[in-house]
């Protein structure tokens, strides 16, 4: 290797939340001259991760591909039906197996960035490797807060309070606690559990976040106030989506929005593996015609894509489908969601709050209407809501157990595509996201200090 050049090495857990970042962040080492390893876990679960895979090599063939292939896991004993968490747990158990597959690395790594959810497996790996390490935390810099900050708690379940409290950021209310944390068997809470004391084992943490979205949360975790033991935070956001990530022409969704108003259309979509329940699909369709405004919503029935069988007008219902065609488009597929949030007619977005989602809309400036769903994603919302993104109706809960009518879904719609919502300063954010972006910027300052960093490692 030629002197000084900086070899990392990427380990991303399963989904295409986790997957999609760590892609974006192998584009942005290879501008900044390093050498970049991959290491996925195979076979991917989802079919959209290994087409996405696929398309990244293909565009970047200097790129080292290595298929990380997990022992055999029996699911029945982990607690869980979650196709994405049933692999993390695999992969967990598997991560022993990549001390040797990491030590044959030639040239040698100088540095490994690898999933927050591997935190608790990874240490004895790069323990015996002697290899410096950074966590990706694909979420916000406030889930991040609360995550580090997990420790300190004495007992979720006990706390009698309306919210927790954290050093140098606005309290977490209880009902944004990610609900699988009551679950102290699930795998969620385990991991969790296991892994938020043990941050200081590490040499950093690398956010997709900037300080225009999340400037308190940033402060307070560089001032420590959050935790005096935590190794430094890089605020290295916003990830720019990249040239591998579209699709082919005949898939675009561009061709109908040409012919749609400048900001005429509310986008509705709640990422890669949220699928509502039936009934709650038809009050979203119901929801959007009342609504008055065109849309583009995609439908997502199975949370897995390889498990998808049913049709959109089976899932939909042909009666209501029949409606929404004369005032939208509906898909189930996969699209391409920076084409559409790119797109000029495209004037609010119905979101789960998943934090890549978050941040494509701020780049685009696009404001957001959140309904966020599962895990981190109430606590993204607060992000969302505070930071001027956009407007959150808080007593949707997570669509598990309450139906949220259409007549509700259609009102909030309304509101955020005529800005009622006075609190939302989409310019200011976009403008700060591309400052951040821009020469001297941020993002080009953080990777600087870290390719630094990573070169004394020679
Ligand atoms: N995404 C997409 N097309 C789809 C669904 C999702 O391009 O049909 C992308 C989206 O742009 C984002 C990622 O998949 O980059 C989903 O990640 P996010 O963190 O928003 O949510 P998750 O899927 O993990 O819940
Ligand atoms: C993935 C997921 C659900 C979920 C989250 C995921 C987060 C992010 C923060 O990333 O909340 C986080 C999760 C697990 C962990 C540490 C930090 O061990 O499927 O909620």
């Amino acid at each position: 290797m030629a002197e000084g050049v900086v070899h990392v090495g990427l380990l991303p857990n399963a989904g295409m939340g986790h997957l999609t970042p760590f892609l974006r962040l192998a584009a942005l080492l290879l501008k900044h001259n390093c050498k970049v390893t991959l290491i996925t876990p195979q076979p991917t679960v989802s079919l959209a991760e290994s087409e996405l895979i696929s398309r990244f090599h293909s565009q970047f063939p200097q790129v080292t591909r290595i298929d990380f292939h997990l022992l055999p896991f029996d699911a029945t004993s982990a607690n869980s039906t979650d196709p994405i968490f049933l692999r993390f747990e695999s992969v967990r158990r598997s991560a022993h197996s990549l001390s040797p597959l990491l030590d044959s690395i030639s040239p040698p790594l100088s540095a490994l960035v690898f999933d927050l959810t591997l935190i608790s497996p990874i240490i004895p790996v790069i323990e015996t490797l002697s290899l410096p390490s950074f966590i990706l935390f694909t979420s916000s810099a406030r889930m991040f807060s609360f995550f580090s900050y997990f420790p300190s708690f004495a007992n979720v379940s006990d706390h009698n309070h309306d919210s927790l409290v954290i050093p140098g950021i606005p309290p977490v209310p209880r009902s944004s606690i990610p609900p699988l944390l009551r679950d102290p068997n699930s795998i969620f809470a385990r991991m969790f559990t296991e892994d938020s004391g043990k941050l200081r084992k590490f040499n950093g943490i690398l956010i997709n976040t900037f300080a225009g979205l999340e400037a308190e949360s940033l402060e307070a975790l560089r001032e420590r106030k959050v935790s005096k033991e935590l190794p430094p935070v890089f605020a290295i956001g916003p990830f720019e989506p990249c040239e591998f990530e579209r699709l082919k022409k005949e898939n675009s969704t561009s061709k109908w929005l040409d012919d749609q108003p400048q900001g005429s259309v509310v986008f509705v979509s709640f990422g890669s593996r949220t699928a509502m329940r039936r009934e709650q699909i038809r009050e979203i369709g119901d929801g959007l015609l009342r609504s008055g405004c065109k849309f583009l919503w995609v439908v997502k029935d199975k949370p897995i894509d390889r498990e998808e069988k049913e049709g959109l007008e089976q899932v939909v219902g042909h009666e209501l489908m029949d409606k929404l065609k004369e005032k939208g488009l509906v898909v189930k597929t996969w699209v391409d969601q920076n084409e559409i949030l790119g797109h000029g007619a495209v004037g609010g977005f119905v979101c789960h709050c998943g934090w890549n989602s978050v941040i494509e809309a701020a780049l685009n400036g696009v404001k957001i209407l959140a309904w966020p769903q599962h895990g981190d994603q109430k606590i993204n919302a607060e992000v969302v809501e505070m930071g001027g993104l956009g407007m959150w109706v808080k007593d949707w809960g997570r669509g598990e157990k309450d139906l949220v009518k259409g007549e509700e879904i259609g009102k909030a719609i309304r509101q955020m595509m005529n800005n009622e919502s006075p609190k939302i300063s989409l310019f200011k954010i976009q403008e700060a996201a591309r400052k951040a972006l821009g020469v001297g910027g941020n993002c080009q300052i953080m990777f600087q200090r870290l390719i630094e960093e990573w070169k004394k490692k020679d």
